[in-house]
């Protein structure tokens, strides 16, 4: 029997860029991302070659093996497969997600980036996407082509019309996150402010606490 796929159970996505990472790899990155707990790793790289970009996902691949994290690779199908990372996430102007499913098979995960109700709609319950990407929240300068913030008021549509896994992505600080937990996110996804944080594990450790206080204050509230 094939086992289902899921989401893996866990609150925070750690996303690479060597651009922002002040001068370490993004094998370095993810070495402390997982050495801080970080249980869902996607690489994103939009500079290096085909070639760097294989032979560090196979080393990423390796690291996260080793500390039971789950590895998604971000835009490229093939990549993902060549390297038999856990899944793949793709936003609205690369394969579409049928397609995908259709080349990975049933066993890896799919997300999909996603900024309005009629791109979520669309494919929330279709059973071919694990988990939606869901941003921009805020204003962010990482990615090049990124649309107009959405805000959190989408992610409270998403929540009220969607049973989906829901990552926040954009502009999410440790300062921001507690809002993603109060407005129903699943996961929240960061890349500057984990990439480009001096001591990668202190900024790690302080946004969790600030996850598992907000987590708690729900709880109370309820
Ligand atoms: N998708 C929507 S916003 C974004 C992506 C990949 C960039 C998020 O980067 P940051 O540094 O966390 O704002
Ligand atoms: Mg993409």
């Amino acid at each position: 029997m094939i086992e289902p796929r899921r989401f893996p159970q866990t609150d925070l996505y750690g996303v690479t860029a060597s651009e922002y990472s002040l001068g370490r790899s993004n094998q370095e990155v993810v070495q402390q991302m997982l050495e801080a707990g970080i249980k869902l790793i996607q690489y994103r790289e939009k500079e290096f070659t085909m070639w760097q970009k294989y032979h560090e996902c196979l080393a990423i691949r390796k690291l996260c093996r080793e500390y039971n994290a789950c590895f998604i690779v971000n835009d490229d199908v093939h990549l993902a497969l060549a390297v038999e990372a856990d899944g793949v996430h793709v936003g609205q102007d690369d394969l579409p997600v049928m397609k995908v499913r259709e080349l990975v098979g049933e066993k890896m995960l799919v997300g999909l980036s996603t900024s309005t109700p009629q791109q979520a709609d669309q494919t929330a319950e279709s059973g071919v996407v694990d988990y939606l990407g869901v941003g921009p929240i805020y204003d962010t300068v990482t990615k090049k082509d990124v649309g107009v913030p959405v805000g959190l008021k989408y992610l409270d549509y998403l929540v009220q019309h969607h049973q989906i896994p829901l990552v926040a992505i954009g502009g999410i600080k440790q300062s921001n996150v507690a809002n993603m937990i109060r407005h129903g996110a699943t996961c929240v996804a960061m890349i500057t402010d984990i990439v480009g944080a001096d001591n990668i594990g202190q900024r790690i450790k302080a946004i969790r606490e600030t996850i598992s206080i907000a987590k708690a204050s729900l709880e109370k509230a309820k």
